[in-house]
């Protein structure tokens, strides 16, 4: 057989492989607290220990512009997220821990965080509008990370209750994001759902780490992203 058909069939195979790991969409449900957990980036609170665990280890690579879809991590990074979500009336709570070999928050406070730094692109769409918001770990002070979001708010979100620290694996995340924030508390009950993402960033030439369901590239299409659902 020849190299070139050998190296057909491969292709074939490896586009099978990954069209079958992009159709599991997952859905990922927050659990209804009823014990708020303390925001001080420290996961030992009641109410973590019943969230579901959420794992983000596949990675879109974007260099030069240029968006190529992996189905693993790249292999030059190890990098990779545990996340945990919770809600109650009033917050969306989020506890993310962040596989991390060399954190590096290099942005300042009044400064997009979406490029040349580590952190978290959260994107959601609970009501009309959509939300993209970066966190960094460990800029504004030594436990509060700096928040910005880019499509609502156009800038820094320094109302929020958040915590982080810098650990031996990576970085850690735990935010209480107010339904009030994004103008949806009436809408928020049992059942509810709407579309969520999770992207890690790495600010070695702009890497990306993202579990968008169905692995499309569009960031700012919603229906391609994960559903989050308001759990019992
Ligand atoms: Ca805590
Ligand atoms: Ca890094």
């Amino acid at each position: 057989m020849k190299n070139t058909t050998i190296w057909m069939i491969t292709l074939l195979l490896v586009s099978l492989i990954a069209t079958g790991a992009m159709a599991a969409s997952p859905e990922w449900v927050a659990v209804k607290t009823d014990t708020p957990p303390t925001i001080n980036a420290d996961f030992s609170d009641e109410a973590w220990q019943s969230a579901n665990e959420f794992v983000l280890d596949k990675a879109l690579v974007e260099t030069a512009g240029t968006v190529i879809w992996r189905g693993g991590a790249p292999t030059q990074l190890n990098n990779s997220g545990r996340f945990y979500l919770l809600w109650d009336q009033d917050f969306l709570y989020l506890y993310a821990k962040v596989q991390d070999h060399d954190v590096f928050t290099g942005r300042e406070l009044g400064q997009p965080l979406n490029n040349g730094t580590d952190g978290l692109q959260i994107v959601m769409h609970p009501t009309t509008v959509r939300w993209i918001i970066d966190i960094t770990p460990g800029q504004l002070n030594e436990d509060t990370p700096l928040m910005w979001e880019h499509w609502q708010v156009l800038g820094n979100i320094l109302d929020v209750d958040v915590a982080s620290k810098i650990t031996e694996e990576g970085y850690e995340i735990e935010v209480a994001f107010p339904w009030s924030l994004f103008n949806a508390t009436e809408q928020i009950k049992a059942g509810y759902q709407f579309p969520f993402g999770m992207i890690i960033q790495e600010h070695q030439d702009n890497y990306l780490m993202m579990d968008f369901g169905q692995g499309d590239r569009v960031i700012g299409n919603a229906s391609r992203w994960n559903t989050l659902t308001l759990g019992e």
